[in-house]
């Protein structure tokens, strides 16, 4: 049987996340990882810190922390934010550890033997004012192939090119402003890629109509140009050493260790229970492993080429990517968002003010995944009043309260049905498959949107039977509409679980008796009937709450969004 591998791009340790890095790859494989779990597959979903390079250097310096403190503290800042929005990874780990020293070792020692790996004199920009190499991304400059000039040394964001700090034009130090650079020569270790490229291509090629548009037409874009060789080494302090004579005082980059950490954090994740865990087997010689890796758009060249050859090249049959969802960019309206100049909603902050089913469920049914897709507090206020409260919340408000009122604390019974409850299942399944489809194909927004269909159908089967009425005369069939009904309650409970978590568990609870929140089986004829008649349960509180114009106001200013 299929296991499932599921990774979410490793956010880094030194910035604080914010709703952009949620739902661009952690919160997606979140939902994919319950959904898999709830249909009875085997799930391990593996994510971490990504803790080197020198933005921790320049972090750790800043705090006049030690680097090692600072990852650490920033390690412990993202776990706590990732448990406040119920992720569910088996393992959140860190690229510092030695478990991925040892994979890297392992992987860079193969690549040598194999002749991938050699050595070039390179020129590297050195800034007398900081008194440092600057390497990738702390040089900034004029991108040499589209002119952005707000390019980094590592990559333009603008044509997602993939540079060398030497490429661009009219270089400064992003830590000091200056100008005054210099390039010296070191010697450092590549990455033979194009030795890799035909094995490369033919493989990418396979991934055709399988993989999502985005991530194929960018890994054949990069084909296409000609694969070059990839500096793997760097003259930092805080990196893991080169294992090789006359590059000991340097460090791997953080590009090298950083996709190898989904290895290391599964070995992190095994060694804490050795006696039932085996890292090797999702990793290695593992045909039966499905791989999942959920990532930005900028993430897909990592992801596509260098890392796929990174475990081509040891000639070692490693999991590969079988599918790669990438996520295009989730703006602020109100700008770029900045943890300094406190503009956007960082996760600490967004869950002072909501729950984390309201972000979760508004994320995902905006989820930018064809296109880029903008967050407002308009937008937000206006899908939870509507689809939360209106729709979801006003639903299962009233059943409850009419049963309440009607039958005590009690399910009443299912009597014959009728033509009307026939077609509420023929809808029913059919929405059920639309979302399941939807979900296996990672599309979320469909997904979602099937699933607010279910509920909309749930309040036009009560506005068509009137069951209000119906009880005045014919309480059997009232008690059938209302039966039917807290069965749909159950079904939203179970379908709703992957992206709301809380909010199915809440559900749920209202059942007195213990319905598991698995996958719903058979047709909606079957799994509508899961509860009887005389099945006591609780009523609650409204499990949603309007979020008021007043409110809006306030939140746009304390967010620094403005129109
Ligand atoms: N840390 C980039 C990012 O957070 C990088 C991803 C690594 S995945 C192996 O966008
Ligand atoms: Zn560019």
């Amino acid at each position: 049987m299929t296991k499932h591998l599921i990774t979410s791009a490793l956010p880094y340790v030194n910035g604080l996340p914010h709703l952009g890095h949620l739902v661009g790859c952690l919160l997606p494989a979140d939902v994919y990882a319950r959904y898999l779990r709830q249909k009875g597959e085997e799930v391990l979903f593996i994510c971490g810190t990504d803790e080197h390079g020198t933005p921790s250097e320049v972090g750790a310096d800043r705090e006049g922390m030690d680097v090692v403190d600072y990852c650490k503290k920033y390690h412990d800042l993202h776990v706590q934010m990732y448990q406040g929005f119920n992720l569910s990874f088996d393992y959140f780990g860190r690229t510092s550890s030695d478990q991925n020293k040892e994979i890297v070792y392992r992987i860079f020692k193969a690549l040598d033997q194999n002749g991938l790996i050699t050595e070039r004199t390179t020129k590297q920009v050195y800034s007398p004012d900081d008194e440092r190499y600057l390497p990738d991304s702390y040089v900034m400059g004029t991108c040499p192939h589209c002119g952005y000039d707000k390019a980094k040394g590592d990559q333009c964001e603008h044509c997602t090119k993939v540079l060398d700090p030497t490429d661009l034009i009219h270089p400064k130090s992003v830590l000091s402003g200056s100008s005054n650079i210099e390039i010296r020569e070191t010697k450092h270790l590549f990455l033979e890629l194009p030795k890799l490229e035909k094995e490369l291509a033919l493989w990418i090629e396979t991934k055709k109509g399988l993989w999502p548009d985005i991530a194929y037409s960018i890994a054949c874009k990069w084909l296409k140009e000609g694969l070059q060789e990839r500096g793997i080494t760097r003259d930092l302090k805080w990196g893991f050493s080169v294992p090789k004579d006359g590059f000991n005082d340097k460090v791997f980059y953080v590009w090298f260790d950083a996709p190898i950490g989904y290895i290391g954090i599964t070995k992190q994740w095994a060694d804490e229970c050795p006696e039932s865990r085996n890292w090797e087997t999702w990793w290695l010689n593992a045909p039966d492993v499905r791989h999942t890796e959920f990532m930005g758009k900028d993430n897909i060249p990592f992801h596509t080429i260098s890392f796929p050859a990174t475990l081509k090249g040891t000639g070692e049959e490693w999991t590969q990517v079988a599918f790669l969802k990438g996520m295009n960019y989730l703006n602020y309206a109100g700008g770029k968002f900045s943890k300094s100049a406190h503009r956007g909603v960082f996760l600490d902050d967004a869950l002072t003010e909501f729950p984390a089913d309201y972000w979760r469920y508004w994320l995902m049914a905006n989820a930018p995944e064809s296109d880029d897709s903008s967050f407002s507090f308009d937008l937000f206020a206006g899908t939870v009043n509507k689809d939360l409260n209106d729709v979801l919340g006003n639903f299962i408000n009233r059943v409850l309260k009419m049963i309440g009122n009607n039958f005590g604390n009690t399910v009443p019974s299912l009597g014959p049905v009728t033509e009307e409850e026939e077609n509420l299942y023929a809808e029913t399944d059919r929405l059920v498959h639309l979302y399941g489809d939807a979900m296996n194909r990672l599309e979320f927004r469909k997904a979602i949107s099937a699933l607010r269909e279910l509920w909309v159908l749930g309040n036009n089967y009560i506005a068509k039977t009137e069951p209000w009425k119906v009880l005045k005369t014919n309480s059997t069939y009232g008690g059938t509409i209302l039966n039917t009904a807290m069965n749909l309650i159950l079904l939203y409970a179970k379908l709703s679980a992957p992206v709301m978590p809380e909010t199915a568990a809440k559900i749920q609870a209202l059942f007195l008796t213990n319905h598991a929140l698995d996958w719903p089986t058979g047709t909606a004829a079957d799994y509508l009937k899961t509860i009887r008649g005389g099945e006591p349960f609780a009523l609650t509180e409204p499990l949603f709450k309007k979020i008021l114009p007043e409110q809006v106001t306030e939140l746009k200013l304390k967010y620094k969004e403005t129109e």
